[in-house]
C-alpha cells in the first residue's frame, strides 16, 4: 500500500509540475506576444508625439513667415526638414488660400451659386487643357441635386459605369477624393513630370478667396491675368507682396472683374507633418490651420 501511494503521489507531482510548466510556457508567450505589440504601440505613439510636435514648430515657421512677410522660393510652400534621435521629421506647410476651392462656389443659401469663383473655376480647368466634363463632374459630385450638368455625371451615370459608388452630394473632404470622380485619374490630380496635377491647385479647406501673392501662374491665369501681366506679377512677387495698387497697374479690368474673390493675405494653411524612423515606421499628421492677425485656430487634424 505504502509502495502505492508514493506512486500516486509521484504521478501526482509530475502532472502538476507538467501542468505547471505548460502554463509557464503558455503564458511566457502570451507576456511575449504582449510585449512586442505594447512595444510597438509605445514606437508608435512616440512618432506620433514627435508628429504632433513638428505641428507646433509648423505653425511657428508659418507665423514667423507671415510676419515678416517672407516670400518662399515657390509660394504658397515652406518646406523644413529635421533630424531628431534617427528620426526625419518633413514638415510642408501650404497656402490653401493660393488654391480655388469648388465647395465655396455654392452658398450657405439653398441655389445660391458664387458666379465669380464659378467662372474662375471653370477657366483654371481649361487653363490647364481640361475639357467640361472634369469640372462639372466634380460640382456634380459636390451639388445637392441628382440632376447631371451639360458635361457632367450623377448618380445614373455612375451606376450605369459600374462604379460601386454614387456622388455624396456634399463638400470635397479632401481635394485627394478628386481621385473618386468620373473622369479624373492620378496623372489629372498628382500630375506627371510634364504636367502639374491639379492638387496644386484645388482646394477643400478656405474661404474661397484667392491669394495672389501665393497662388500659382495658373491661377493667375485662370483669374484672368495675360502671360504678359502674369510676369509682371510673379517677379514683382518674389521682391515685396503685391498689393491693389499695384494690380490696377498691371491690368486694372482684369482685377476690377474677380476684385471681390481677391486677397493678398491668407488665413487657411495645411501644416502637414511627417515622421520616419530608421525601420521605416511613418507616422502624418495633418492640422487644418485659420490664421488671423492674432490667432491661429487649429480648425481639422488628421492622423494617418
Ligand atoms: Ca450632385
Amino acid at each position: 500500500m505504502k509502495k502505492r501511494n508514493k506512486g500516486v503521489v509521484i504521478i501526482l507531482v509530475l502532472v502538476f509540475t507538467m501542468a505547471i510548466s505548460t502554463m509557464a510556457i503558455f503564458l511566457g508567450i502570451r507576456a511575449k506576444q504582449y510585449l512586442s505589440l505594447f512595444s510597438g504601440i509605445k514606437k508608435e505613439s512616440e512618432i506620433e508625439n514627435i508628429a504632433e510636435m513638428g505641428i507646433e514648430i509648423g505653425k511657428t515657421l508659418l507665423d514667423t513667415a507671415q510676419k515678416k512677410h517672407m516670400i518662399s522660393e515657390d509660394p504658397g510652400y515652406i518646406k523644413k526638414e529635421y533630424e531628431l534621435d534617427n528620426k526625419k521629421i518633413e514638415i510642408l506647410i501650404t497656402d490653401e488660400n493660393g488654391k480655388i476651392n469648388p465647395n465655396r462656389i455654392f452658398g450657405s443659401e439653398k441655389g445660391e451659386i458664387h458666379t465669380r469663383l464659378l467662372e474662375v473655376y471653370k477657366r483654371l480647368f481649361s487653363v490647364m487643357g481640361y475639357t467640361e466634363n472634369l469640372s462639372d463632374a466634380l460640382l456634380d459630385w459636390i451639388d445637392e441635386d441628382d440632376i447631371p450638368r451639360m458635361s457632367g455625371a450623377e448618380s445614373t451615370f455612375y451606376i450605369a459605369s459600374g462604379f460601386s459608388y454614387t456622388p455624396p452630394n456634399r463638400p470635397l473632404y479632401s481635394p485627394e477624393e478628386m481621385l473618386l470622380i468620373a473622369g479624373f485619374t492620378e496623372n489629372i490630380v498628382f500630375g506627371n513630370e510634364e504636367k502639374k496635377g491639379l492638387i496644386n491647385f484645388i482646394t477643400s479647406f478656405s474661404d474661397g478667396k484667392i491669394n495672389v501673392n501665393a497662388c500659382q501662374p495658373e491661377v493667375l491665369n485662370a483669374l484672368g491675368f495675360s502671360v504678359a501681366d502674369i510676369e509682371k506679377i510673379t517677379s514683382e512677387r518674389t521682391r515685396r507682396p503685391i498689393e491693389e495698387r499695384f494690380l490696377l497697374e498691371v491690368n486694372k479690368e482684369a482685377y476690377l472683374n474677380v476684385r471681390d474673390i481677391v486677397v493678398f493675405k491668407s488665413s487657411y494653411f495645411i501644416i502637414s507633418s511627417c515622421v520616419t524612423d530608421i525601420d521605416g515606421t511613418r507616422k502624418e499628421v495633418k492640422a487644418y490651420v485659420k490664421r488671423t492677425d492674432k490667432s491661429m485656430e487649429t480648425i481639422r487634424m488628421d492622423i494617418r
